[in-house]
């Protein structure tokens, strides 16, 4: 079994159901065991498309499935839950990018773990903070946060996993 963790996302209709869909449809598959979640955040949107804020989370995950195989089941939700490819880094109804994978490195044309912008990024950061203090290959995550410009609007929710 192998420890993996996740960063959610959803900017595009009713978000907090789109995560909770996402966090249910993992639980269904064979294989992947949800153990903890991070609250859910309303975040600015970061980068250069202009959008809508997004809620963000992060998932830690007990699972049997290699990498590339849990990539797979996380674009398969991601289209069960209606995303389409139209703008690059534009709005979506459900992200699930895979951050860490146990304390590998992976890089292949489809995958890179860790993930290769994590440390960038406030919305993933903050989140993953409250699961852990310190991460393979990058180390402490507070120590990331500081060194990282304002990035607009990070605010935990009061929005629920469950219904
Ligand atoms: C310069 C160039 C500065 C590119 C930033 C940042 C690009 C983030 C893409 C960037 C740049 C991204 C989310 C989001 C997106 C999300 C929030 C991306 C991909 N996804 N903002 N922006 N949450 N808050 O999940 O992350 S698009
Ligand atoms: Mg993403
Ligand atoms: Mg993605």
């Amino acid at each position: 079994m192998s420890i993996a963790y996740l960063s959610l996302g959803s900017n595009m209709g009713d978000r907090g159901a789109n995560l909770r869909f996402a966090l249910k449809s993992l639980y269904e598959r064979d294989g992947i065991q949800p153990l903890r979640g991070s609250a859910i955040y309303e975040t600015s949107a970061w980068g250069p498309v202009k959008q809508d804020n997004f809620l963000n989370a992060c998932i830690e995950l007990e699972t049997s499935l290699p990498p590339d195989e849990l990539l797979t089941v996380c674009q398969e939700i991601e289209l069960a839950a209606g995303r389409t490819r139209e703008v690059r880094w534009g709005p979506r109804t459900l992200d699930i990018d895979i951050l860490l994978y146990d304390d590998i490195s992976v890089a292949t044309p489809r995958l890179t773990i860790p993930h290769p912008r994590m440390k960038d990024r406030m919305f993933v950061l903050v989140p993953l903070m409250e699961l852990e203090e310190t991460v393979p290959v990058l180390g402490s995550l507070a120590d990331l946060l500081e060194s990282l410009p304002p990035q607009g609007l990070i605010v935990r929710t009061d929005e629920q996993w469950q219904d």
